[in-house]
């Protein structure tokens, strides 16, 4: 597992844990840096993974995308590369990799396809890690065509859920409207801010169907196209933050800042290959957000106090640790 603290990561691992596994080996960033390839093989030496999952990487919203390309470009191209050739080289059953559904034209038609990639220019305020994103995949398929390895992608759409980043700068829309919502209702304040226009439309899963959708694609699926993972429904932002709004404080009201940017028109996924492959997601947009904000309540000191990632609604144990591999 690369990437285990993380939102995908460790909804990743409450998954296999409720599934039974118990040796899984999780690597920590201050232990291993994934982006070197000497550390990644070192670390895939002396523990012989057997299935990877690869969640791991520099992620963000639509602010430190577009403020931080180098940073989005480098880490994740890195991350992919070392971990997949690692994967490789040291002969892992099967490697699962995510990317996301930005890596498709901003112009493409909707919903998206899995054959719309590469068939136009992408949305500027996320290229650079658009670009690393389908360099993850095309790293997966020229494995696979040139050594027959087992290494399959996933193409997630925009994801929330617990463990989630709920810093007001560099987290993605439903965490940040979350949060705002709250904490506007814990002073007092009236108005809440939305960023851009809110016209813009978003496809949301919540996390703990994307950890089912993970391990439902590393036992059953070996294709060789990526798949879209997706709930085929979109919403835009306006609508969203008013369900937010209904749920957390609807006393508030929204304001809009339209000096923030709106990022790509729409961005809703083709679900058709995952549904014919016998996938389907379970839990709507409203019951994710309420419980999302249960559990940012129960959370609320950590958040407040800049923790990200390591609020793990279970124990999660160190680098190095090993539970049996999946
Ligand atoms: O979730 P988000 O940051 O990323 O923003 P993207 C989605 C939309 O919500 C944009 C608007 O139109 C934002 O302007 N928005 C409104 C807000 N209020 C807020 C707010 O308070 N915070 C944030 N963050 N947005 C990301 C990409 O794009 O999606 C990544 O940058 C990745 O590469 C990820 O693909 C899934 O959906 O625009």
């Amino acid at each position: 597992m690369a990437g285990h603290r993380g939102l995908v990561g460790s909804a990743v691992v409450r998954r296999l844990e409720e599934e039974g596994f118990t040796d899984l080996l999780l690597a920590g960033r201050e232990q291993l840096d994934l982006r070197d390839q000497a550390a990644v093989d070192y670390w895939f030496r002396a523990n012989r993974p057997e299935y990877v999952y690869l969640v791991a990487g520099t992620v963000g919203g639509i602010l430190p995308n577009s403020r931080r390309p180098a940073d989005f470009i480098y880490d994740n191209l890195m991350i992919h590369a070392t971990v997949v050739q690692a994967a490789h080289h040291f002969g892992v059953k099967k490697l699962l990799y995510l990317g996301s559904s930005c890596i498709y034209p901003r112009e493409a038609p909707q919903p998206m396809t899995e054959s719309n990639l590469l068939a136009g220019p992408l949305e500027p305020t996320n290229e650079a890690y658009a670009i690393a994103k389908i360099a993850g995949i095309k790293l997966c398929a020229a494995y696979k065509k040139q050594y027959g390895c087992n290494f399959i992608s996933g193409m997630p759409t925009n994801l929330y859920g617990p463990n989630d980043n709920f810093d007001l700068e560099t987290s993605h829309v439903l965490p940040a409207l979350i949060r705002k919502f709250h904490e506007a209702k814990l002073r007092g304040e009236k108005s809440v801010t939305v960023w851009g226009t809110g016209s813009p439309k978003r496809e949301f899963m919540h996390v703990e169907d994307l950890a089912d959708c993970c391990l439902f694609l590393m036992r059953n699926y070996e294709g060789d196209s990526h798949v879209n993972i997706g709930t085929g429904e979109d919403i835009s932002i306006r609508e969203v933050a008013e369900l937010v709004r209904d749920l957390v404080y609807p006393e508030g009201e929204l304001v809009l800042d339209s000096t923030k940017p709106d990022g790509m028109p729409r961005k809703l996924l083709d679900v058709s290959l995952l549904h014919e492959l016998g996938w389907q997601h379970r839990i709507g947009l409203r019951e994710g957000i309420a419980s999302t904000y249960e559990w940012l309540q129960e959370h609320y000191g950590a958040v407040e106090d800049g923790c990200r990632g390591s609020v793990a609604p279970t124990p999660l144990r160190r680098a190095g640790d090993r539970r049996r591999s999946v």
